[in-house]
């Protein structure tokens, strides 16, 4: 099963036999002092992706990303070490980058040239292949077309459907994780001063689980680590996590780590790249290639095995204490800070051998060396992302984590704790500054002493519910600053459905994708500008900012010229929305009421207005304006890691008692995961290749054990079509995909996101976070009718 030995991370068998740095080799990349011909070179490795930008904008790009005076990458939440490399980004984020800054636009003829029909045809990929969105365009309700309109009346026709609706509950805001903290703050005040907490984002999808568990266990739903702790630990277990792909410069991290002494654990169904093997290029961070070997164990368990996983080695601690009574647990730590410990350790007293190996697939012996390099290890950090948060028993999972952590007072002390690493680059700070269907009372009640509102407190709709309610006919206006939803979202039939029911849909955005081509009746794309871009306001230039995966807060300015004169900034075309809406409900004879509560014309000039407004407002963010002028900006207090104090309702962290559940998988089926390939960031596919796991030229694979392969009667390289099995019956297909033999763990399988979208049902959820089942689908796989040769 798992056959990468301790110390070794070799790959296991059966893994494509290519080099998987091999494209890597070509890339020139020199030491500190000649980085600006590095940058060249980076141009050369990564065409054609970067090829869009032309070599000025890039170089002045790549240099500036991640500095203390530049802008902040978009690829990923990772944060940025106190010492900054001269060239501190990785491949991804250098793609990101030319995505966005490329000087491809989509002109006001593509609009006549292109119907909607034809583009709800057309890929992601090609969607976002045509440049930068540059005007706003209108959509009519009896028309099959975009048309370039003015800022006046596209602002003039949200206002009008949002004065129009019977309750603020019918509209929905969404968000993604790539806004600025001031335009996610005014974004989230303009909702609620309109009446509604409808506040769905990315989060819902992605670390909405690991928010649950954290909040109710220890009191904070975001990471107990800081960037430093990394390099301190001396154990640190990656569970459910790609950083080669997702967070590429968190391998340097890690390699620093494992230079200072650290053992590093990844625990996954998939041998990935990154986790396996890392070639430090010094400049660009985060090449994959045959370098050093990462992992000092590999355990590759089955897909939603992780609760078994764990829950197994908290037993073996708790057995070695009843050996060694008083020398294993921190029974200081625990007595002083914790509650539950009586309660867990019965629980675990008859967990089950056999359920645990069913569970993940691993054997005792392996679970046995995890448990020692636990126990050995005096400051371990558990990491993780996807992999864990996307299964139905997620939160229950990532409370085990907490659990194995807490016996050994892991957590609030110098290189330990439990990260959850972030997707998106701003999804932690949008959710500070108040982007949650659920923000505490203690918020809006800041909210309403700031301002003067009176702002709703029944909780809103999530991105899951607001679907739902779209398809019911209950939402009628979509508004979504920035993101994909209908290709990020499950069940990708019903959420077009359900888009097409309401009367306007709205997406402010800076380039092309599927959610502007599956429209309400009427429909607006506003662009903006991104993070790259000089941002312009009658007081001056402005800057923005944003906050990490380790809570630390910083500043970020664009450094280029937008693509297009005609662009608004996010902040922008908020606040000019939430005037239009004011407006129009004056016209219609009615009260702005608390719309008219905030100078969003103030917030428009200069973003200092907003960061006052934060300061007074967002908890830890006092004296904001003065604190985020700082080199390296400021952390967020967080009391579990600043002093073990655990803000839950008795003070202290609670070990829990989970009732062990797997997904069972029936004969003849896999149990499907949904990952992203290596050129893609989320629904953006950069380019049709996944190099690490040796895909060229297609995404429509999927990677099956070559023993499953046998056992189910199929041929690598087959084509084949998927089907999901739910209780609901529907029988859901993801046609024409070509069978991989690929060494993941037995009885599981990957496909890619968002195409495998429409495999998952809306209802298919983890429970309490509500986030879709994107790792652990029971599939069936059919032999597809290929059609004969001509
Ligand atoms: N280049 C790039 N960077 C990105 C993104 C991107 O798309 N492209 N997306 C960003 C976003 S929004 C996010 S949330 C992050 C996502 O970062 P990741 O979570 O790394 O993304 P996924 O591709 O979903 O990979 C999930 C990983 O978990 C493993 N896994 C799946 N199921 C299980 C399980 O049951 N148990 C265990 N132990 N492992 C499992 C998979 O094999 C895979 O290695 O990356 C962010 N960064
Ligand atoms: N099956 C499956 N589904 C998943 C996942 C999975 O692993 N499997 N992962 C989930 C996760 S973790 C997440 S986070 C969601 C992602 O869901 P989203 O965040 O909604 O999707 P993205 O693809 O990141 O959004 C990309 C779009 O954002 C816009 N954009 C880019 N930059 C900017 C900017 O600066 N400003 C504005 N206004 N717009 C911008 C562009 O138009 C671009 O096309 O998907 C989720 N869905
Ligand atoms: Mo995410």
């Amino acid at each position: 099963m798992s056959n990468v030995g301790t110390g070794e991370g070799r790959v296991p068998a059966g893994a494509p036999q290519h080099d998987v740095g091999a494209e890597d080799d070509g890339l020139k990349v020199g030491p500190p002092k000649e980085w600006a011909a590095g940058v060249p070179g980076i141009v050369h490795a990564m065409e054609p992706t970067l090829r869009g930008m032309g070599p000025a904008r890039t170089a002045k790009l790549l240099l500036r990303m991640n500095h203390k005076h530049g802008f902040d990458c978009m690829s990923c939440a990772w944060p940025d070490p106190d010492r900054r490399k001269p060239a501190e980004f990785c491949e991804n984020g250098a793609k990101a980058v030319a995505w966005e800054a490329s000087t491809l636009t989509v002109d006001q003829g593509f609009w006549r040239e292109h119907s909607l029909t034809e583009l709800a045809g057309r890929s992601e990929y090609w969607l976002g292949q045509q440049g930068r969105l540059v005007d706003p365009v209108y959509k009519a309700a009896d028309s099959d077309h975009y048309a370039p309109v003015s800022w006046e009346e596209a602002f003039r026709i949200v206002g009008q459907h949002l004065a129009a609706l019977d309750s603020p509950d019918e509209a929905s805001f969404y968000t993604s994780g790539r806004t600025s903290n001031e335009a996610a703050f005014a974004y989230q005040l303009f909702a609620r001063a309109f009446g509604t907490n409808n506040l769905p984002d990315c989060s819902n999808m992605c670390h909405e689980s690991t928010g649950s568990a954290l909040g109710e266990v220890i009191g904070v739903g975001k990471s107990t680590v800081t960037y430093d702790d990394f390099a301190r630990a001396d154990l640190i277990i990656i569970m459910g996590q790609n950083p080669g792909t997702n967070h590429p410069r968190m391998l340097t991290a890690l390699e620093e780590a494992k230079h200072a002494g650290a053992q590093i654990v990844a625990i996954n169904p998939l041998p990935e790249a990154g986790l396996m093997r890392y070639k430090n290029p010094q400049t660009p961070r985060g090449i994959v290639g045959r370098g050093t070997a990462l992992a000092d164990q590999f355990v590759q368990v089955r897909l939603g095995g992780d609760m078994a996983l764990l829950q197994a080695v908290s037993k073996r601690v708790l057995d070695a204490e009843a050996r060694h009574p008083g020398d294993v647990l921190d029974h200081d730590f625990i007595d002083t800070y914790t509650t539950g410990l009586d309660a867990f350790a019965s629980s675990l007293a008859d967990l089950d051998e056999d359920e645990v190996l069913a569970a993940t697939g691993v054997a005792s012996a392996e679970i046995d060396e995890l448990a020692d390099r636990y126990l050995t290890a005096q400051r371990v950090i558990v990491t993780w992302a996807m992999g864990l948060t996307q299964h139905k028993k997620a939160v229950p999972t990532i409370k085990e984590i907490v659990n194995l952590l807490l016996l050994r007072g892991n957590i609030g002390r110098p290189g330990a704790g439990a990260s959850p690493i972030r997707g998106h680059s701003n999804v932690q700070g949008d959710r500070t500054m108040g982007i949650w269907e659920q923000m505490p009372d203690a918020f809006l009640d800041a909210l309403d002493a700031e301002f003067g509102t009176s702002v709703p407190r029944e909780h809103g709709l999530d991105a899951v519910g607001t679907i739902d309610a779209m398809r019911d006919g209950r939402i009628r206006t979509f508004v979504s600053l920035g993101g994909n939803l209908v290709s990020a979202i499950s069940d990708t039939a019903v959420a077009e459905r359900a888009i097409a029911r309401t009367g306007l849909s709205v997406q402010i955005s800076t380039k092309l994708n599927r959610s502007h081509t599956i429209t309400g009746r009427e429909a607006l794309i506003l662009p903006c500008l991104g993070r790259t871009e000089i941002d312009r306001q009658a007081s001056g230039e402005q800057f923005v900012s944003v906050e990490d995966t380790v809570c630390a807060v910083h500043a970020s300015r664009g450094s280029v010229e937008p693509s297009g004169p005609n662009l608004l900034s996010e902040v922008t075309i908020v606040a000019r929305i939430a005037r239009a809406a004011a407006d129009a409900r004056r016209e219609r004879g009615a009260d702005a009421h608390d719309l008219d509560a905030v100078d969003w014309e103030g917030f428009e000039r200069d973003y200092d207005v907003v960061r006052d407004h934060i300061a007074a407002v967002v908890p830890g963010c006092e004296d904001y304006n003065a604190k985020i002028r700082r080199e390296s900006g400021f952390v967020l207090p967080h009391g579990p890691r600043d002093s073990r104090t655990f803000p839950t309702s008795d003070g202290k962290a609670h070990l829990t008692v989970n009732a062990l559940e797997h997904v069972a998988c029936p004969p003849g089926r896999l149990l499907l995961q949904t990952v992203r390939a290596h050129d893609q960031f989320n629904t953006t596919i950069y380019s049709r290749n996944d190099r690490y796991r040796g895909v060229k030229g297609g995404r429509d694979v999927i990677f099956v054990h070559p023993d499953d392969v046998a056992d189910l009667g199929l041929r690598d390289g087959q084509q084949v079509d998927v089907h999901s099995e739910f209780e609901d019956g529907v029988d859901r297909v993801l046609p024409g995909l070509r069978v991989v033999a690929y060494p993941t763990a037995r009885g599981c399988a990957a496909a890619y996101f968002p195409e495998a979208n429409v495999l998952v049902p809306l209802g298919a959820v983890a429970e309490q976070s509500n986030t879709p089942v994107s790792k652990a689908v029971v599939v069936r796989l059919e032999p597809a009718e290929v059609p004969a040769p001509a």
